[in-house]
């Protein structure tokens, strides 16, 4: 990371005393924050450290302004600066993905996927019902018909991967509104090898006849070839949606190219800003010039009032990620998750796929006779933040789960390379050998207690400081 200067710490000390004046708890979580991240192993597959020009660009008066409705089309007064912001914010995002259009709105992944599950409903179904039923819009519709309408957009299929296999639960999953909302089946992944299975895929679509097809994953630690998704999804007539809020950063950095770059072969792609793409925390949608005007209809059909300053900060990443150094820190960020993969198996580890090819590397810790809520705990001593996941067939349940998600998009940002990520791993499987599952108060196998054995957080914390001093995050960076 580069230096920063001795004014922008400046200005840090400054604003935390502005905020100190009013609220000190808020100014001293806001410190403990920065310490904690730079001294832990962050490899939770989602985040990321956004760069100063990001988070400052946050702060700003823009989070005062409403502007409901599109850039020229508001529905306030004096929108003329956030019409700059959201446009630039757009035109970035075209340029940077070659997407023919780009909604910069939804304030993040969930709001960005209801968004475009909405508009291809009024794309496909309210659209055309309207066309036949003689009107051009709500309006004019009377009660009955208006139930009736209400009937059709409430009676459409949707096919998603399930949230075991590394699908995201906002594809359909029964207790999140997309599962709610849709008629749902779910894809899933072969059993042996834990890969997509398409030719299953493609025979549950032609069974189902969804009218959206949802490709992208928050857990599957391989690519997904798109262009076999689009296939399948105009065989059956049905939208493909890839989700790829997860490996955005890849996509942008060029990593993932062809087949495997969902902007050319999806009708609607949603993101978030914040993950790989290491940009503030929200949402986004590209989409082609057939969906862009129900698209632009997010706010206020499903969003409030955007937020300009989250905008204005997606502006700044966007411009960052169209830079060439984006292209190889994307390129690391796969290399390194192979490295990781790489380490956790020239020490047994087993993996869900046997490896990876994106940013994501999925270990099953039923190997090490715990649950994912027992080894996450055990690492969280130990300095070292993962999530627990659900891996296939998960025994444990989406609570408890069998497996640890790990990511490298952080700690690539602070300069890891494949050296750091190999001790990484051996650091973490050292703590999974030296945790031992407990037993609840009846003396039952418990799946949440555990003890981790005298002297290894302690020793993992050592080996982890030399490394994260020897790559300071934010350096320059100074709130004493
Ligand atoms: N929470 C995000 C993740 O961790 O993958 C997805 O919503």
């Amino acid at each position: 990371m580069t230096d920063l200067s001795a004014t922008t710490s400046s200005a840090y000390q400054q604003a935390l005393e502005v905020i100190a004046s009013v609220e000190p708890r808020i100014a001293e979580a806001t410190r403990q924050e920065l310490a904690d991240q730079r001294s832990s192993l962050k490899l939770i597959a989602s985040e990321n450290y956004a760069s100063p020009a990001v988070l400052l660009t946050m702060g700003t008066w823009f989070s005062d302004k409403y502007a409901e409705g599109t850039v020229g089309h508001r529905f306030y007064a004096g929108c003329q600066n956030v019409d700059t912001v959201e446009s630039l914010a757009a035109e970035h995002a075209r340029e940077l993905f070659g997407a023919e259009y780009a909604y910069v709105q939804p304030h993040s992944g969930i709001d960005a996927n209801l968004t475009a599950y909405w508009a291809i409903l009024a794309h496909r179904v309210e659209g055309p019902w309207l066309g036949e039923a003689g009107v051009k819009n709500m309006n004019e519709l009377t009660d009955a018909d208006w139930e009736k309408l209400r009937h059709e957009l409430g009676n459409q299929r949707l096919l998603g991967m399930s949230l075991d296999s590394g699908g995201h639960l906002t594809h359909g999953f029964r207790p999140n509104i997309s599962g709610k909302m849709f008629h749902q089946q779910q894809y899933g992944t072969d059993p042996a090898t834990g890969l997509l299975d398409y030719d299953a895929l493609r025979e549950k679509a032609r069974e189902f006849k969804p009218l959206i097809l949802v490709a992208g994953y928050s857990a599957y630690p391989r690519r997904v070839n798109f262009a076999k998704m689009r296939e399948i999804a105009d065989e059956v007539g049905a939208t493909l949606m890839v989700d790829m809020a997860h490996f955005a950063g890849l996509v942008a950095g060029k990593v993932f190219t062809g087949d495997e770059d969902p902007v050319p072969h999806a009708h609607v792609v949603t993101s978030t800003s914040h993950k790989s793409l290491r940009g503030p925390r929200g949402g986004f949608i590209l989409a082609t010039e057939e969906y862009a005007p129900s698209v632009d209809r997010g706010c206020p059909m499903v969003l409030g009032g955007p937020l300009s300053h989250v905008m204005a900060a997606k502006a700044v990443a966007f411009a960052e990620a169209r830079k060439p150094e984006f292209q190889a820190y994307a390129q690391d960020v796969a290399d390194n998750a192979k490295s990781l993969a790489e380490g956790f198996k020239k020490r047994g580890a087993k993996l869900v796929t046997d490896g990876t090819d994106n940013h994501i590397v999925l270990l099953d810790v039923t190997s090490f006779g715990l649950t994912g809520r027992q080894a996450e705990s055990a690492l969280l001593d130990a300095g070292v933040v993962t999530n627990r996941n659900s891996v296939p067939a998960d025994p444990n349940g989406a609570w408890y789960t069998s497996g640890i998600r790990f990511g490298t998009p952080a700690l690539t940002t602070r300069g890891f390379g494949h050296d750091e990520f190999d001790k990484t791993a051996e650091l973490v499987v050292d703590v999974l050998q030296n945790t031992t599952p407990g037993t609840t108060k009846a003396g039952a196998p418990s799946k949440a207690t555990y003890t981790l054995a005298d002297g290894v957080a302690e020793r993992t914390r050592s080996a982890s400081a030399e490394m994260l001093a020897a790559h300071p995050l934010y350096p320059g960076l100074d709130l004493s």
